[in-house]
């Protein structure tokens, strides 16, 4: 069967995944056969449609056989976003700068069926998400749909200091803190170091998930960066995107060829 995400998190090590932004079917399957847990699929950063990170969607689930989870990353809070995105059959949402409990909790209404929110009912798409062959409905409204990740994005100065209003709304599971952009409310420049305000920051969230149960990720693009953030307790990391995995690849095969 189709994993959901929080099937697949572990004590004591965090899993990888990838985000897809180049928005081709192919390469999206490439990268759920390259070994990674769960990819972010990502509408935030790169213009991908509705249709496309649905499509997006049932090609990782395929070509992993449903061992690779799907996330879309939607980019904004807006009611539509969400809905297209949990109605494609994705293991859930990621969503970018929610800095208050409103914010979190607005979220959680467009996201989950009542009696905790308000999600419109629709998912005829999902099920087709999953790898049994099933065209069911109401086996996805049963079991999937009972376990996706809502994860909010805490990546400001505003998101930190309310992180544990945010966390604490019901119906959070998790939460992915982006680094960049904290670093640059932070007033840092660049994606990662050991600033005591970007520590403090990281430690600050991290707590308060361990204290919840919500479980905390973020990026982590070298195997120092990666090692460093698995001893700090993250659960799950973001290790690249494939626009870079085609450019190192390409680089490294020129560069294999040019020495002949
Ligand atoms: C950030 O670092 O701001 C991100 O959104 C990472 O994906
Ligand atoms: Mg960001």
């Amino acid at each position: 069967a189709t994993k959901t995400f929080s099937s697949l998190l572990k004590e004591n090590k965090p899993i990888i995944g990838a985000a897809i932004s180049i928005g081709s079917v192919l390469c999206a399957q490439i990268v759920a056969r390259s070994g990674f847990e769960w990819v972010l699929i990502d509408q935030e950063h790169a213009p991908t449609s509705p249709r496309e990170a649905t499509n997006l969607t049932h090609a990782v689930v395929a070509a992993s056989a449903g061992q690779c989870v799907p996330i879309i990353r939607v980019p904004s809070h807006g009611i539509e976003w969400i809905k297209w995105a949990l109605d494609s059959g994705a293991g859930g949402v990621i969503i970018p700068m929610v800095q208050s409990r409103k914010e979190a909790e607005d979220i959680i209404q467009r996201a989950i069926y009542p009696p905790i929110g308000q999600r419109s009912f629709g998912p005829f798409l999902a099920p087709y998400a999953d790898t049994d062959n099933s065209s069911d409905v109401g086996k996805y409204l049963s079991k999937r749909a009972r376990d996706l990740a809502i994860m909010p994005m805490i990546e400001s100065v505003d998101g930190i200091k309310n992180a544990e209003e945010i966390l604490s709304v019901k119906g959070v599971t998790g939460c992915f803190i982006g680094p960049y952009d904290l670093r640059q409310s932070l007033g840092l420049a660049g994606g990662d170091g050991e600033e005591s305000s970007f520590i403090e920051a990281l430690e600050k969230v991290l707590e308060i998930g361990k204290r919840l149960g919500v479980h905390i990720g973020t990026v982590a693009a070298t195997e120092v960066a990666s090692k460093r953030k698995t001893e700090m307790g993250f659960s799950f990391l973001l290790s690249g995107q494939d626009p870079n995995f085609l450019a190192s690849g390409a680089k490294a095969s020129f560069q294999i060829c040019e020495k002949g």
